[in-house]
């Protein structure tokens, strides 16, 4: 039987051989797996945990907050907070960074998450996530501040999301491709079950919330109109769709089989570039993409490219097979 490689064991060796994790960032991310696994207990508990239903207030997005929402945040917080490798953590569910309380060591990284991504799923059984991204941060100077965190997604020196579905699986880039675990509950650990994850460059799937189609800019109507036309279109093949309403889940079906996806700009709010946040969904997402041979553009960028200006900055997604990605960055420009 081949052996079971943990995650532990797997970022060891990522470390010993490669050299790729510094003891720090290995201890990071092992401390972030378990608060993932923390989070899927209390996920998979659902009513039985008394943890469905909202929390009776709002985010700095404005969204209202679910009871599970605060519970992610308040795991990767106190997960995080005293080990020694991070100076400071950003997540969507709180307006501002959070320092490391002086009472711990202060480490050089950066955390920042998205804690229950797709919430708009728990009371529905669909599936739903953390995402999180890691930056080093800035040297040359003391403390921590916002501005820190502002690098682009090119600079994160590891990425990836834990999906809460069928299997609660962690998925991780550090920069040397894409690997896949799967928790196994009997053991309480992580298992890997695929490395070097790669995205067929072509795709017949596409994703996308068809609901705002009147809405869409000129390239991405004219991108699934094609899809839409099938065999019988400029495409010359069918496509099939999904939207499953949770980055995480739909990013991990692509990773698994190919597809893309799209949030794009849309003029119900003009002012705002896209729904998703770059620097804990777009970002993050973006890399392990890439790090698979997909591509992810703002529908005109490399989204890894981009200067952040603010913590919670959101910006247009496409991203997924190579060539989709591509083609309707192509459209884009061509407008
Ligand atoms: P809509 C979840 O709220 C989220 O941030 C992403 O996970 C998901 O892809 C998107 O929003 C869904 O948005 O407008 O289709 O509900």
């Amino acid at each position: 039987m081949n052996q079971r490689i943990s995650l532990s064991r797997y970022l060891v060796e990522q470390q010993r051989v490669d050299g790729l994790i510094p003891a720090q960032l290995r201890l990071l991310l092992e401390v972030v797996a378990r608060a993932c696994k923390s989070i899927s207990q209390s996920v998979n508990k659902g009513a039985l945990g008394g943890v469905l239903g909202t929390a009776g207030s709002e985010n700095v997005q404005g969204e209202v907050q679910k009871k599970l929402d605060i519970i992610a945040n308040e795991v990767l917080i106190e997960a995080n907070e005293w080990g020694g490798h991070l100076a400071a953590m950003a997540s969507e569910e709180m307006d501002s960074i959070y320092l490391v309380p002086n009472r711990y060591p202060q480490g050089e990284y950066l955390l920042m998450f998205d804690p229950l991504d797709g919430s708009s799923n728990i009371d529905v059984n669909v599936s739903i996530g953390t995402i999180f991204s890691v930056l080093k941060k800035p040297e040359g100077h003391p403390g921590v501040t916002e501005e820190d965190f502002l690098q682009p997604g090119a600079q994160q020196v590891a990425a990836g999301y834990c999906v809460y579905g069928p299997q609660t699986t962690l998925v991780l880039t550090v920069g040397d491709g894409v690997a896949m675990f799967t928790l196994d509950r009997e053991m309480g650990s992580f298992v890997l079950t695929q490395e070097n994850v790669r995205i067929p460059e072509d795709t017949k799937e596409f994703a996308i919330n068809m609901s705002n189609m009147r809405h869409w800019d000129a390239p991405v109507k004219r991108y699934v109109d094609e899809c839409l036309a099938g065999v019988e279109g400029p495409r010359n093949k069918d496509f099939n769709m999904r939207w499953i309403a949770s980055m995480v889940a739909d990013v991990h079906r692509i990773l698994t089989r190919g597809g893309i996806f799209m949030y794009p700009w849309d003029k119900r709010e003009p002012n705002k570039p896209g729904k998703l946040r770059l620097m804990y969904e777009a970002n993050p997402m973006a890399w392990l993409v890439e790090q698979a041979g997909g591509a992810a553009t703002n529908g005109r960028e490399r989204i890894l490219n981009l200067q952040p200006t603010k913590l919670h900055e959101r910006v247009s997604v496409v991203l997924g097979s190579r060539n989709e990605v591509d083609r309707v960055t192509r459209y884009h420009l061509e407008a």
